[in-house]
């Protein structure tokens, strides 16, 4: 245990649990054994001592007289929040029996896990909870409901998710911050970009959106949804056709800049306007602004263009664009979409999916952003749901179908929660779980370098649990008695940290992070060495690509036409929120005010509807009932929302009822940003 818990009063150092870039350093204060306030570490390399205002506002959250406390067995029909109290001993028993009988008669694939990252502590995440899974040989859950698609795009270009370090781009003198809500979505690297353009910096923000990020950059290029790889091939046809490609890196470093310079003569600035409603001289501007910038230019590849149907393909072009201009060896210059390769913990020992029985087949592969389609499945049909660090019933495509799985008679299911979450409501049994600040765990950012560790500050609140101690409990109740399924959170973290696949983590170990909170990888320039491309150079041309039946250079792909409803609907994250977590607690909502729909002017007097009025939104899915934002800041035939709230008490709110559950090109991802919809105003 933490000997912080058991001090009642102090200032303890922490780590933001939130799925979240930043990973902000925190201190938590304590006042006879509760916490009394949350702020910034100020001695954080990163992000010190800032933080956002969820956080800063999270006691509000910790002890909201709504969090669960003890475990709960439904008593009213699904979904009706009808729940009364059981003790721990009776709900373990009462899961573990269901799950016995479910296995003897169906085998262990009837049960699913579900889960995210609610908390992004890596042993509370990838941890116990996959020991247990594997070593039941339930189901597997492919995890592609956030970055999937460009995670693998983004790899066929640059061997994986190795981007520039964001402390150097204080360095560079342009950063493009593209489909990224950054102001509200990885604030710090907005301070950073604040610093260098205090150094003559000039910050371009490519959005459907013109948001907080696109107000606050210096130029803002509204562009049509989807069309992102048009314009990244725009700006390569420019800088080739204008001799701003630094060929000499590109001989040392690339593999088919030849190829890639046909390519892309195509795509002329005049073709590439038609497609994505950029002016030409825009395209031409970009081009140029990128290719003779003195210094270095940086891009932030955000989850616009990932959460499309050519997510994957689109993030691989805009991926290539660095590479034309040499950006790699400029110090604080090239991309990040995601930067989880530099600080991968070891993910068997974690894991640990050799816990699988020998004698078992390996079980199914199940898409989370297709659950409500899993849960359809009559032909072997899922019996118990398990799910954890997620809300699937508000943030998964296609939420409707979600729920009509979850409110099958038939399915058991386990929700492991802070809150009563919609989901929750659905549960057969509800356990509760700690906060972050009630257990200790090792964190590693998706953003900076930095490998943390938070323990334990608070005592558990009312009888909660942690995931790892709950996983602990099933696996005593089920039989299992691998010694790896009793290893303590500790154990975990010094086996997650020991990597040799990651040379950067050697020096980092569970007793240097207990001393200091954090630790810096000790990570090589991305072009150091060889990258983990088939090739082991930037691929603009992927052979990889071609056998995986993909054009083999990037590629404009439209989006799927799914039929005639007029706006393309993309309902993104809000300021205020952190996806669906905040949506329950009064003091966040209240910040956020309302759910909006922001449409354009023109398309607004079409309909006759005005700035503030209630309006209907709806295809074939689904219908939610937003506020109308009328005016400039989105392009007409695009309508845009901010935050994945819950259903009010008058009100449908959940966006996701709306979103497609098609898959995108690549990795199984999410489509989010892809569906249509019709808007009218509400009667
Ligand atoms: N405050 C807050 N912070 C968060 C989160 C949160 O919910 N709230 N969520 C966290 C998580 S899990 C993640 S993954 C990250 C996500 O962080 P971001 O990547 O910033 O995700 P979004 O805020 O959804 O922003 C996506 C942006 O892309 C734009 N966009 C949509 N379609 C297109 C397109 O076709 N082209 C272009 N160029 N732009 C497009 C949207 O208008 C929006 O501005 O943030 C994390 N941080
Ligand atoms: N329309 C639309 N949908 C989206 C997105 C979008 O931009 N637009 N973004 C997508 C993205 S990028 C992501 S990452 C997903 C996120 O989807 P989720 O990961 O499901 O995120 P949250 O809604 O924050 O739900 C996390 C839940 O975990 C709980 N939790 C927190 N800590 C713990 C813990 O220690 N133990 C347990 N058992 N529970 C805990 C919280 O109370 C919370 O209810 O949503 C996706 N959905
Ligand atoms: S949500 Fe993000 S910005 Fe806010 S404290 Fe956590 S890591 Fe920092
Ligand atoms: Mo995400």
């Amino acid at each position: 245990m933490s000997s912080y818990v058991e001090q009642a009063n102090g200032v303890f150092p922490s780590v933001c649990s939130l799925d979240c870039p930043d990973q902000c350093g925190l201190l938590v204060h304590k006042q006879d054994g509760v916490i009394v306030k949350i702020e910034g570490d100020p001695s954080h390399p990163v992000t010190q001592g800032a933080i956002c205002n969820k956080v800063r506002n999270m006691t509000a959250r910790i002890y909201d007289e709504k969090r669960l406390r003890y475990p709960l067995k439904r008593t009213g029909p699904k979904g009706s929040g009808q729940f009364e109290r059981i003790g721990w001993d009776e709900a373990i028993a009462a899961i573990t029996s269901r799950w016995k009988a479910i296995i003897a008669e169906e085998g262990p694939e009837a049960i699913l896990p579900y889960s995210f990252y609610g908390n992004m502590g890596r042993v509370n995440t990838e941890g116990m909870g996959r020991r247990f899974f594997n070593r039941m040989n339930a189901s597997r859950l492919i995890y592609s409901i956030c970055e999937a698609a460009g995670t693998v795009g983004y790899a066929y270009t640059m061997g994986g998710s190795y981007g520039t370090d964001p402390e150097e781009t204080v360095h560079a003198k342009l950063f493009i911050l593209w489909g990224v809500n950054a102001v509200s979505t990885n604030m710090h690297q907005v301070t950073l970009a604040e610093k260098a353009r205090k150094n003559g910096a000039t910050v371009v923000v490519i959005d459907v959106h013109r948001n907080r990020t696109a107000k606050w950059g210096d130029w803002f290029i509204p562009v049509r949804p989807g069309t992102d790889a048009a314009l990244a091939l725009g700006v390569m046809h420019v800088l080739f056709a204008e001799g701003l490609v630094d060929e000499a890196f590109m001989a040392a470093y690339t593999v088919g800049h030849e190829e890639l310079r046909e390519h892309v003569k195509t795509y002329s600035p005049d073709y590439v306007s038609g497609i994505t409603g950029v002016p030409a001289a825009d395209i031409v501007k970009l081009a140029r602004l990128y290719g003779t910038i003195d210094g270095a230019a940086f891009i932030r590849i955000g989850n616009g263009p990932q959460h499309h149907d050519n997510g994957g393909m689109t993030t691989r072009a805009i991926a290539c664009l660095p590479a034309l201009t040499g950006q790699w060896l400029r110090r604080g210059g090239g991309a990040i979409k995601g930067n989880g390769g530099h600080l991968a913990l070891n993910q068997r020992a974690l894991g640990r999916p050799d816990l699988k029985p020998r004698t078992l087949a390996r079980p199914r592969d199940i898409n989370m952003n297709l659950l409500g389609e899993a849960l359809e499945d009559e032909a072997k049909p899922i019996r118990s749901l398990y799910v954890y660090n997620a809300n699937p019933a508000v943030v998964a495509p296609n939420a409707g179908k979600v729920r009509e799985g979850l409110a099958r008679e038939d399915l058991f299911t386990v929700v492991h929660e802070l809150f009563l979450t919609e989901t929750a409501a659905y549960a057969d049994i509800v356990l509760p779980a700690t906060s972050a600040f009630e257990n200790t765990d090792v964190y590693s950012s998706y953003w900076h370098h930095y490998v943390q560790i938070q323990e334990q500050v608070a005592a558990p609140y009312g009888e909660s649990k942690s995931n790892t101690d709950v996983f602990r409990l099933l696996a005593q109740a089920m039989g299992y008695e691998d010694e790896a399924l009793r290893d303590s959170d500790y154990d975990m973290i010094a086996q997650a940290l020991d990597n040799p696949a990651n040379p950067g983590l050697r020096d980092i170990t569970l007793d240097a992070l207990r001393e200091k909170q954090f630790a810096k990888a000790d990570v090589r320039p991305v072009l150091e060495g060889k990258l983990r491309t088939p090739s082991g150079r930037i691929e603009l041309y992927s052979a990889a690509m071609e056998r995986q039946g993909f054009p083999p250079m990037p590629t404009y792909m439209p989006l799927v036409e799914e039929g005639t409803h007029p706006f393309l609907f993309i309902p993104t994250a809000n300021h205020n929120f952190l996806n669906s977590t905040f949506a329950h607690n009064g003091k966040h909502a209240a910040m956020e005010k309302t759910p909006k729909l922001y449409m354009n002017a023109a398309d607004a007097e079409t309909l006759g509807i005005r700035d503030g009025d209630a309006v209907k939104v709806w295809n074939g899915r689904g219908e939610c009932e937003l506020t109308a934002a009328v005016g400039e800041d989105v392009l007409p035939g695009v309508v845009v929302s901010q935050g994945l709230w819950a259903d009010g008490k008058d009100r449908k709110a959940v966006v996701n009822a709306l979103t497609p559950d098609r898959v995108a090109d690549m990795g199984q991802g999410a489509t989010f940003f892809s569906g249509r919809v019709s808007v009218a105003k509400a009667v």
